[in-house]
């Protein structure tokens, strides 16, 4: 497309394999891997890949997700499905990673916090292995793209699985593919910067981290008790005092900015950038990682927050002026059609095309416009949804922007 253009003075790669998204991980389960579908074809609509470097993404191998995980939680993961889930997780070397059994749980946990249990946050479902070592893959390729210089910025929406532990599966995160790329950049830069804007705080990367000096940790996220029985905000960790392992030479490089609910744009740009600079001023990081988790959006169906596309893409497009290498990778986000608008506003920004989106997408690029025709969705416009204000897409009277921007 003529309009889209290749970015001056920097190179940006993206990293992406469609078998992703064909995965479910059950009808009820909030993590939806089709909302890359959406973000696909949006990327591919406004003709994104022409400002960039598209790369199939290969799975990651058992020896490169060792790097940081437990090996027998590397082998279970890469055996496991749901007919042999059971088999497996009365193994012995597998049955020790089981936890007691809770009254008040209500999902049966087998080994290393999975289960087959309808409801669990970390299920197991058909083609899971795959799924997991190919968004790995992905933020290995783009890890490797930044570390040999062949890119300035290199982008995985499907990466960004901040909550996995050593050796134990979190919230919808499995593989911290976080953790590997950090460690693998840190044969090559100095110091690291992590910076995590998902509504959740990037515990898991922070956790692995807390002793190193090299790699700084800042989690914006909603925190604090937001009823009456008490309950946390998942995970229930990141207050403001929590600032890396205490006494360790770690201490003072995990920064968390514990954030209530409702936070609109002007709000959360002030705080994003003056932190984010301090951080990076203090801190003088040779590169930087970005988690873009887009469940920090109003309307999020797990989010508490009310950020508009723009805002969420101004703090990609703030952290991108530092100009250093920029690996950015996507996370939560829960409210499929928002998360694939952000995204795809967020890869044009990264290749200098954010301010030139045009608000309806460029025709002649649709792949099969009569599909859509045929359905009565023949209005011009890709995914009809996104053309049409939707009064429940964002809690922000602002919501229009979602819409002018894309
Ligand atoms: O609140 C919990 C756990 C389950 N209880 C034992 C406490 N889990 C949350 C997990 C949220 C994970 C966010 C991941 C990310 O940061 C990165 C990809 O975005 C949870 C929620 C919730 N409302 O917070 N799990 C579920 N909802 C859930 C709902 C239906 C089916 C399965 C899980
Ligand atoms: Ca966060
Ligand atoms: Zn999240």
């Amino acid at each position: 497309d003529k309009g889209i253009t290749r970015p001056r003075g920097h190179k940006v790669s993206f990293h992406y394999n469609s078998q992703i998204e064909d995965m479910h991980f059950g009808k009820t389960h909030p993590m939806k891997p089709w909302r890359l579908t959406l973000t696909k074809h949006l990327v591919l609509g406004y003709g994104l890949q022409f400002a960039m470097d598209t790369y199939q993404a290969v799975a990651a191998g058992k020896d490169q997700v060792r790097a940081f995980h437990d090996p027998d939680y590397v082998d279970f993961l890469s055996e496991v499905a749901p007919e042999t889930f059971e088999g497996l997780s009365r193994m012995p070397r597998f049955a020790k990673h089981t936890p007691a059994k809770h009254e008040y749980d209500s999902v049966d946990l087998g080994p290393f916090n999975l289960s087959t249990s309808p409801g669990a946050d970390c299920p197991v479902f058909d083609g899971m292995s795959t799924y997991l070592f190919l968004y790995t893959g992905a933020t290995l390729a783009a890890t490797h793209q930044l570390t040999t210089q062949n890119s300035d910025i290199a982008i995985n929406w499907s990466g960004g699985l901040h909550h996995a532990h050593k050796s134990e599966a979190s919230g919808f995160c499995y593989i911290n593919d976080i953790v590997l790329s950090i460690l693998d950049m840190l044969r090559v830069y100095a110091r690291v910067l992590y910076i995590d804007i998902d509504v959740h705080h990037g515990d898991g990367v922070e956790e692995a981290f807390q002793r190193q000096p090299r790699v700084m940790t800042l989690s914006y996220h909603r925190y604090g008790p937001y009823d009456d029985t008490g309950h946390k905000f998942f995970p229930g960790t990141g207050d403001l005092g929590d600032i890396g392992l205490r006494g360790s030479v770690g201490e003072h490089f995990a920064l968390n900015v514990p954030i209530p609910s409702g936070i609109d744009d002007r709000q959360y740009k002030y705080l994003f950038e003056n932190i984010t600079q301090r951080a990076i001023d203090a801190f003088k990081p040779s590169a930087i990682v970005l988690q873009c988790g887009a469940d920090s959006l109003g309307g999020d169906r797990l989010g508490q927050f009310n950020l508009n596309v723009k805002a969420h893409g101004e703090c990609v497009a703030f952290v991108k002026r530092a100009r250093l290498p920029l690996l950015i990778l996507g996370g939560g986000g829960y409210t499929a059609r928002n998360v694939a608008r952000a995204w795809c506003y967020e890869t044009a920004i990264a290749s200098d095309n954010g301010a030139t989106l045009p608000a309806a997408l460029p025709m002649h690029l649709l792949p099969r416009p009569a599909a859509f025709t045929k359905r009565g969705h023949g209005n011009g416009t890709l995914f009809p949804t996104f053309a049409r204000s939707h009064p429940n897409d964002c809690r922000d009277a602002d919501n229009e922007y979602m819409v002018k921007v894309l």
